[in-house]
């Protein structure tokens, strides 16, 4: 693996502040030396720079549109080119808007199409018509399916976005927290769920083998996974902006990396939602970056059970 490293320190797709400091603490967990470690060679592109957009007013419901739009649009060019200079991109958050600009940017530098795997406590599929907060990381995979543009009012600072992804090519794991129309909206688009009730029902391993049979049912496509680190539960990683009680272990969130990783067509990866002025306490951050940086991990080759390099002999 060649991994791209891209911060993104980015707060305004929702009101809390601190989560712009997330790429930063996951670097400085060590998280490119560990990479390495397990034999990765890793280019850190560094932290994005985001322009302050004066008088950034609403549109409708829809808060800070042009810093969003701007920063998406900045993210997107990073991702592409990351991906195009030939390196697996990851995207370290920020919030989860930019999920908007990391799976466009994906889209755009791959020939055909990708597919989702979305691995959150929420289902951020609010249109701006249905949102009840107007925060855009409660909307991102709205504005990039194609089957639901009919439904997406003009937001002109958003016009650059092409949607990229189909509907039956994003699978969602880990949801609890979800709207009411946004549940529409998922039953309405036939998206597949696994939300934690099935997580509890099915175990984690069955979950991720109809996630990957689903996926694979038709053409293999390349993989972009984006993470929420509140897809694990908040007594494990609770510097997060929204908490969701009663969500994936430690090792159902780190089986699923290694599950997806294995596949071998892991393409793009967001980590997204690590906010360390959320955190009561020193441990309650540390806690969540250190499973943040496993995750990470573990979507990079690393397992469990033990690696040694492929071409190691004995002494
Ligand atoms: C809610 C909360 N569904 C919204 N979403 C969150 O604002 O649309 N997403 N917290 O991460
Ligand atoms: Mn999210
Ligand atoms: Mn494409
Ligand atoms: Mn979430």
């Amino acid at each position: 693996h060649s991994v791209g490293i891209i911060g993104a320190p980015f707060s305004k797709g929702q009101p809390r502040g601190g989560v712009e400091k997330g790429p930063n603490v996951i670097r400085s967990a060590g998280l490119a030396d560990k990479l390495k470690a397990q034999g990765c060679s890793v280019k850190d592109y560094g932290n994005l720079c985001f322009e302050e957009v004066p008088g950034d007013e609403p549109v409708g419901r829809v808060k800070r549109p042009g810093a969003v739009g701007s920063a998406n649009q900045r993210l997107a060019h990073a991702v592409y080119t990351a991906k195009t200079e030939g390196h697996t991109p990851l995207m370290l958050g920020g919030d989860h808007s930019l999920a908007i600009g990391s799976i466009h940017g994906h889209a755009a530098a791959i020939p055909g199409d990708l597919s989702v795997v979305w691995v959150d406590a929420h289902a951020d599929i609010n249109t701006p018509l249905t949102t009840p907060t107007g925060n855009v990381h409660g909307q991102s995979m709205s504005y990039l399916i194609r089957e639901l543009q009919s439904k997406i009012p003009v937001i002109p600072q958003f016009s650059w976005i092409k949607p990229c992804v189909s509907a039956k090519d994003i699978v969602y794991i880990g949801l609890r927290d979800v709207d009411p129309e946004e549940h529409y909206i998922l039953k309405y688009l036939g998206i597949k769920v696994f939300s934690m009730t099935e997580v509890d029902g099915l175990g984690i391993a069955r979950v991720m083998e109809e996630t990957c049979d689903y996926l694979f049912s038709h053409v293999k496509k390349p993989i972009h996974l984006s993470y929420d680190i509140d897809a694990i539960d908040p007594s494990l990683t609770p510097a997060t902006g929204t908490p969701a009680v009663g969500g994936l272990t430690y090792r159902e969130g780190v089986y699923i990396t290694e599950h997806i990783c294995q596949t071998g067509l892991l393409s793009a990866v967001d980590l997204v939602e690590v906010n360390p002025q959320q955190g009561t306490t020193e441990a309650q951050v540390q806690s969540t970056v250190d499973i943040a940086v496993d995750v990470l991990l573990g979507c990079f080759g690393r397992r469990r059970a033990g690696n040694h390099p492929a071409d190691y002999c004995l002494p």
